[in-house]
């Protein structure tokens, strides 16, 4: 008998201090203690074979900055992958499937996922092509490096996971999750810089306060995200 693995993130980056980072802290970093999700950092110079332990060069056909090379990504790659067959290989990079709540669920129900991280000017293609790496971007904006990118979709990932979140929000009734932002919130005082709270959340009247802040968030939602209003329309249409 042995106990089954946890949701397990492997990083390969050249920059393994920047780990665990935030996802040390907190609700990710509780989890982590309590063996609820495991980190397994690799650092991609460790797989660099020549004597200077070189991982980039420069580019073929010009330009500024340096890439990583394919020979030292893909012994990377083949030691993460050898650790976990399973995990979907992702490459953080603003080219990729735009992360979103859908793909955070598809990924915490899987066993973890081998995250590359690139640095410089990035990736030599040929190793995304030929180990099939998914590429995921978490928005529309270049970063100096895909660590903080990788540590966006842990963190999103590991607060599905069972047992991470205890019973304060499940996810299940969170907002997001039923495809609308967020109601307001409130706390004491009841009345701040002469600012009252709305009157339904002091009532007491569970079913009245469930039905304010439904109201709430989709008029936020209808107001900032047309986007997200018309999909949440149609899949209530839709039954
Ligand atoms: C640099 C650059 C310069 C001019 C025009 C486009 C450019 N893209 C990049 C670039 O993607 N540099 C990367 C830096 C190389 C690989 C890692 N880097 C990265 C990842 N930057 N931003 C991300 C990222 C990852 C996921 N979601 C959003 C951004």
């Amino acid at each position: 008998m042995s106990a089954k693995e946890p949701w397990t993130a492997r990083v390969l980056t050249v920059f393994p201090e920047m780990f665990p980072g935030s996802l040390g802290l907190s609700l990710a970093g509780k989890a982590l203690e309590r063996g609820l999700w495991a980190l397994d950092v690799l650092d991609i110079r460790d797989f660099a074979r020549d004597k200077h332990r070189s991982v980039d060069d420069t580019p073929f056909g010009g330009g500024a900055g340096m890439v990583l090379r394919p020979d030292v990504v893909d012994a990377a790659l083949a030691a993460a992958v050898a650790s976990d067959g399973e995990a979907p290989v992702i490459y953080l990079s603003p080219r990729g499937r735009l992360l979103d709540q859908a793909l955070v669920r598809e990924l915490a129900a899987g066993p973890g996922a081998v995250l590359l991280c690139g640095r410089y000017e990035g990736v030599d293609q040929r190793v995304l092509k030929a180990r099939e790496v998914a590429e995921v971007s978490i928005g529309d904006y270049v970063l100096s490096g895909g660590e903080p990118a990788a540590q966006v979709l842990i963190d999103a990932v590991v607060r599905l996971l069972p047992g991470v979140m205890g019973n304060e929000a499940s996810p299940g009734e969170e907002s997001f999750e039923r495809g609308l932002l967020e109601h307001p919130h409130y706390t004491r005082p009841a009345d701040w810089q002469g600012r009252a709270v709305p009157e339904p959340l002091l009532s007491g009247h569970h079913e009245n306060i469930r039905r304010w802040r439904l109201e709430q968030a989709k008029e936020i939602t209808r107001q900032r995200r047309p986007d997200l209003w018309a999909r949440y329309r149609r899949e209530q249409d839709d039954g």
